[in-house]
């Protein structure tokens, strides 16, 4: 009952009808997060914005579209592995469980999944993202799929696992798709995971989709489409600043840089000013100056190896089931569970 309490505090909840709800923390709690969070990773000498910060409307709308240019072969990859798990997966499933999704965005692979769990009976599926898209590809589902209950929750993974930790006792399937995961610096991803681990009941899975390590000019094309969304994607986050947080910065001076580098096994992703230049962002407080050619470090995409996906799984205490991979060996989808 506390937690119930506890929670209501925290996250506003609405109804939208019988078969989808949502959960949202208070406004003021993210706005002065974001704020605090633009000042800290700014205001100091190796400067960075979190990734998560690219995903407003406009940042998930980008994202979508990277997923369709012909270099970035992630989405493209794990989509047809999904297609092959499909009929493996049941075979791991209890009776009654419900789907768990970290960073649904659109949902759109989500659909592979859902096809056959909804062939037969009803699914509960609890969406979590940041973004409010949540929303919008929440009603389209529910459009699509008749045997669909849906409860969103619009936060942080760890917000949305901390959630679901104290929700009810029921299974979960919980998936986690699209290499996100690779977002972690290795001791946070550790973190991450154990994280998961602790949210879920003995008997619970976790699916995991995590991009492999392969030849560095396809790697670096991914990050470097040749129609540019990726550095427009890279770009809005300076746009979303100048609109929630009262900045001026002007995106023409500044370029989209992604590198792959080979000892850390990651994508390196930086925002690259073009001249020296000082930019005020007032919600932070903050009067940041920026020497040409000087970059702001957006994101890590880190690629594993299949024995360090093992090793790294192992370790936090979960216990394999089953490897699905694409025939060049590009992307892996991986099932464990807590035992
Ligand atoms: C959503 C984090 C998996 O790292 O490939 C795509 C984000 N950034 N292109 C990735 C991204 C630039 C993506 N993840």
């Amino acid at each position: 009952m506390n937690n119930t309490l506890q929670k209501n505090k925290e996250y506003k909840k609405f109804v939208v009808d019988s078969r989808l709800q949502y959960f949202k923390p208070h406004a003021t709690k993210i706005e002065k997060t974001f704020a605090e969070e633009i000042s800290s990773g700014l205001g100091t000498n190796s400067k960075s914005i979190h990734p998560k910060f690219f995903y407003d409307k406009k940042g998930s709308e980008l994202f979508e579209k990277i997923c369709s240019v012909p270099e970035y072969y992630p989405t493209r990859t794990e989509i047809s592995i999904l297609k092959k798990l499909q009929s493996e997966l049941s075979s791991y499933l209890d009776e009654d469980f419900r789907l768990v999704e970290l960073g649904s965005g659109s949902s759109t692979k989500t659909r592979l999944i859902l096809d056959f769990l909804t062939s037969q009976k009803t699914l509960e599926y609890f969406p979590i993202d940041i973004s409010e898209i949540l929303t919008e590809s929440s009603e389209e589902l529910l459009n699509d799929y008749q045997n669909l209950t849906i409860t969103g929750i619009i936060d942080t993974y760890e917000g949305g696992l901390e959630f679901l930790k104290t929700y009810d006792d029921k299974s979960n399937l919980i998936i986690f798709l699209g290499s996100s995961f690779g977002n972690f610096s290795p001791i946070d991803g550790y973190k991450f995971l154990e994280k998961v681990y602790a949210t879920m009941k003995p008997g619970d899975l976790f699916l995991i989709g995590l991009d492999l390590v392969k030849d560095k000019t396809i790697l670096e094309s991914a990050y470097n489409d040749s129609e540019g969304v990726t550095a427009k994607f890279n770009l809005n986050v300076l746009s979303r600043i100048n609109d929630e947080l009262d900045a001026d910065f002007n995106l023409q001076n500044f370029s989209h840089h992604a590198i792959y580098n080979e000892k850390d096994q990651r994508i390196e992703m930086y925002l690259k000013s073009l001249v020296d230049q000082s930019i005020i962002i007032s919600k932070s407080d903050l009067e940041l100056k920026l020497q040409k050619d000087e970059l702001i470090h957006t994101e890590y995409s880190h690629k594993y190896r299949l024995s360090q996906i093992h090793d790294l799984l192992d370790d936090v205490g979960f216990e394999l089931k089953h490897t699905w991979l694409d025939d060049k060996k590009y992307f892996s989808l991986t099932l464990v569970s807590k035992t």
